[in-house]
């Protein structure tokens, strides 16, 4: 059965068969979608467990049309999810399904399924409240860095081909403004334009790469602030989640992903744009934290473009939005017609606010390198 996030069905009753197959500890009371992301299905089920306790799971659908090698992404999750969970507590943990499997395919539609334990006690936020809540979500994110740097079993697979490849991103857009399948390039000049004029951006973080200033590490790749789960008492960042894209990157990829979430002033899809810019304290935050748990880990390079990172991925993001838009809205999740527009607006007004702020960001880092002597 083919199920969608919002058509409002009886959530129990569709997914019962799937959590059916999982070894859930009870039988499943009640089901609901859950969470913001863009390209899953995730949905939280409640269940009776052993001797009335109540236990929760997170159910997900896998979108294959993203990841197209679902075994090879289980596989890598699996690794990771084991190595975690020797280190820390509360970790992400994949519930198997009856056959000891980590993922089920429905045979009838193709549809792919995975379960986790359901971390309790911890939450997410779309949006940093304070300095505080954004050094917790960095070192939660260095911790998971610094973790994996030890990860067993070789390179991990690439879900995602070229996923934090900039420059490719970049043709990919330039490739849609050409075809303008769906007519609206015309109304996008602008945006076509600020990206255009970045093209030389792209191939910063890959140059560096390519000249080896910078190694390729494990990493998460989508290091968004709702992919950090923070403690409900104490406010600590406890458990990194949405494991699908971890695999080789850079630590920069991860860097820049948490400043262009967690270090500004407003969400990613704000339709008035003007509100979006670069919030300098949270900023401090995020470099504070990062360096607390992954200092030891990352290089000279790394560190001088920590600011830059984050312009690196707001650019990503708004061309992967722009694109999609010009292709008809055919990747993420929109709830509106417009929404990828908005993103995309919203991401290029962040990158605007960074290379206002650049000097501004490189003294932080090194007031906060001198000040932890780094
Ligand atoms: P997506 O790929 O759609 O972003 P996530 O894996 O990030 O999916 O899950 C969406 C949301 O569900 C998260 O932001 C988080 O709030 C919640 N969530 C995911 N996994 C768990 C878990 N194991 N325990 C508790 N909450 C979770
Ligand atoms: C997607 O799955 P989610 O919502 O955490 C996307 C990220 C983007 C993000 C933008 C696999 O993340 O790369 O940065 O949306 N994930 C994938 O919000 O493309
Ligand atoms: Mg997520």
């Amino acid at each position: 059965m083919s199920i969608s996030a919002e058509s409002g069905q009886d959530w129990q009753r569709v997914l019962a068969p799937v959590a059916a197959e999982f070894s859930l500890d009870g039988r499943v009371v009640d089901a609901a979608p859950y969470g913001h992301g863009h390209i899953n299905e995730t949905y939280v089920l409640n269940c009776d467990g052993a001797g009335g306790r109540h236990r929760r799971y997170v159910l997900q659908k896998i979108n294959h049309r993203v990841f197209r090698q679902v075994p090879a992404l289980m596989e890598n999750v699996q690794r990771v999810c084991t190595h975690l969970g020797r280190k820390s507590p509360r970790s992400l943990a994949l519930v198997p399904t009856d056959d000891g499997g980590s993922v089920w395919r429905n045979g009838a539609t193709g549809d792919w399924w995975r379960c986790y334990d359901f971390i309790e006690g911890a939450h997410t936020v779309d949006q940093v409240a304070n300095e505080a809540q954004a050094r917790e979500a960095a070192r939660a994110f260095g911790e998971f860095q610094s973790q994996l740097a030890d990860l067993p079993g070789g390179r991990l697979h690439e879900t995602i081909p070229r996923f934090h490849h900039t420059r490719s991103r970049f043709e990919a857009l330039r490739a849609a403004v050409v075809a303008d399948e769906c007519s609206r390039a015309g109304e996008v000049r602008d945006e076509i334009a600020f990206a255009f004029a970045r093209e030389a951006d792209t191939d910063v973080l890959l140059g560096l790469l390519a000249r080896g200033e910078v190694d390729e590490r494990v990493t998460h790749n989508d290091t968004k602030i709702n992919n950090v789960m923070l403690d409900d008492a104490t406010g600590r960042g406890i458990a990194v989640i949405d494991l699908d894209t971890v695999m080789p990157g850079l630590a920069l990829y991860d860097f820049g992903e948490l400043v262009r979430t967690a270090a500004s002033s407003t969400v990613e899809d704000d339709p008035d744009s003007s509100r979006m810019r670069v919030q300098l304290p949270l900023f401090r935050a995020l470099v504070a934290g990062y360096l607390e748990t992954a200092g030891d880990v990352l290089n000279a390079a790394e560190r001088a473009h920590l600011g830059f990172a984050g312009k690196m991925m707001a650019l990503e993001n708004g061309m992967r939005f722009l694109a999609d838009y010009l292709q008809g809205d055919v990747y993420y999740r929109i709830r509106h017609p417009r929404h990828n527009l908005d993103r995309c607006r919203t991401q290029f007004a962040l990158v605007r606010s960074i290379e206002q702020e650049t000097r501004a960001m490189e003294r932080i880092v090194q007031e906060v390198e001198n000040r932890i002597g780094a």
